[in-house]
């Protein structure tokens, strides 16, 4: 009998790696999206399935994590042996606009999940995945960071996580249910969107390459994350949930580098050097070969609280999972500016056509 997966945020960047994931083992997938006056499936359109086909394997919902009503219902239509709690607002500097929105949606919407497997007496069939981060570890407690760092959250984004992880592992203790947490360092992938710095990077080092934009402007260039990229990720969370026991894992490389050294190897994908000087906000990129300005601080990307340094220690997915990171950073950095460089000059075909 194949398994039946629910996925909450699908036409999210980790949910279109892994709907493809799951198709693959022979899931069938349920994807929660939200209305929207746009459309807003492009990370999926090539795995849709016209509903009307003999037996789709991906199968879309309308629903919101701020909806308990839909959210029950979606549980008691589908009957999924594994829920991916991916769905949420999360773009940190997002949250600082929108905390009370971030908290409904991350916070209280993984609560109303928990509880519609409860309310449907689902405990027994359902297992749930939580989609934690490394934003928990927030201000640098130990580095590098494993299943057992202490949480300080920086921002309404991981204190609303925070909530989420800690309601997941009470209902696993207090209901017996199979509830975990992944609790994942930051996985880029051509599909990231493209507010986060990693996209931010790629598609303007692309644009400038190109000759359509002169200025990439960034926030924090010394920020230093551990960056993996999501397809190995998305392997993980399943991962988890086919362990033989509930339990909370650290997803990551083990490596971690700059935001300014993401950038240089950005440049670097298309054979141009940076060279850096100033310091602050008066700091800038110039091209080594033309002393042209194309990197610039603009102040109003810091946040008010920053995470400085986040590097995982992922030695307990690896022993528990037989997991590991597999896509070094100059692959993931070569992958996102192979797509990019494509992209971007198909949007300036595009718009050359209309004008
Ligand atoms: P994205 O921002 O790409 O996707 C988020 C998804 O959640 C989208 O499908 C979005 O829908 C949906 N969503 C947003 N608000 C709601 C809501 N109220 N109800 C239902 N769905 C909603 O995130 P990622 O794919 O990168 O991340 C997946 C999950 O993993 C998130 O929970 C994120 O916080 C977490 N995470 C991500 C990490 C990363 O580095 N990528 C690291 C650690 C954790 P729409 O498309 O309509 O906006
Ligand atoms: P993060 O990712 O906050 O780690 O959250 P993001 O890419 O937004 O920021 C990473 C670091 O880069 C610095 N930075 C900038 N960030 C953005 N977005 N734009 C800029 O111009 C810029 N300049 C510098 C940031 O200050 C930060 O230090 C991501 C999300 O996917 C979360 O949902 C997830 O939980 C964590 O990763 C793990």
């Amino acid at each position: 009998m194949s398994k039946t997966a629910l996925i909450t945020g699908v036409t999210g960047q980790d949910g279109a790696y892994l709907a493809r994931l799951l198709i693959d083992k022979g899931y069938t997938v349920h994807g929660v999206k939200r209305r929207s006056s746009s459309f807003n499936t492009s990370r999926i359109d090539d795995i849709y399935q016209d509903p009307h086909s003999d037996d789709p394997k991906l199968i879309l919902h309308y629903g919101d994590l701020t909806d308990s009503t839909n959210l029950i219902r979606l549980v008691q239509e589908t009957k999924p042996d594994e829920i991916y709690n991916l769905g949420a607002q999360s773009h940190v500097q997002v949250s600082f606009d929108t905390p009370e929105y971030t908290a409904n949606s991350d916070a209280v919407g993984t609560l109303r999940l928990l509880e519609a497997i409860r309310i449907l007496k689902m405990e027994d069939k359902t297992r749930f995945y939580q989609a934690s981060t490394s934003e928990l570890y927030g201000l640098v407690q130990e580095v590098p960071q494993s299943e057992t760092t202490p949480f300080y959250p920086r921002s309404p984004y991981a204190a609303a996580k925070m909530y989420a992880y800690w309601i997941t592992i009470n209902y696993r203790e207090a209901y017996g249910m199979f509830a975990t947490n992944g609790i994942l360092f930051n996985h880029e992938s051509p599909l990231r969107g493209e507010t986060f710095v990693t996209r931010k990077i790629t598609r303007a080092v692309s644009a400038i390459h190109l000759g359509i934009q002169d200025t990439l402007y960034l926030g924090n260039l010394d920020a230093q994350r551990d960056w993996g990229h999501a397809k190995d990720y998305v392997e993980g969370m399943w991962r988890i949930l086919q362990h033989d026991k509930p339990d909370d894992f650290v997803l990551g490389t083990g490596e971690m580098h700059t935001v300014r050294a993401f950038v240089e190897a950005a440049f670097a994908h298309v054979d141009r050097k940076i060279e850096w000087s100033g310091k602050g906000i008066d700091e800038v990129g110039r091209d080594a070969e033309s002393g042209a300005i194309m990197v610039r601080v603009d102040p109003r990307y810091f946040r008010p609280t920053e995470v400085e340094q986040l590097l995982a220690n992922p030695a307990k997915a690896k022993r528990d999972l037989g997991w590991v990171a597999t896509t070094t950073f100059q692959g993931l950095v070569s992958d996102m500016m192979a797509a990019d460089l494509l992209q971007v000059a198909k949007e300036m075909d595009r718009k050359n056509r209309y004008d």
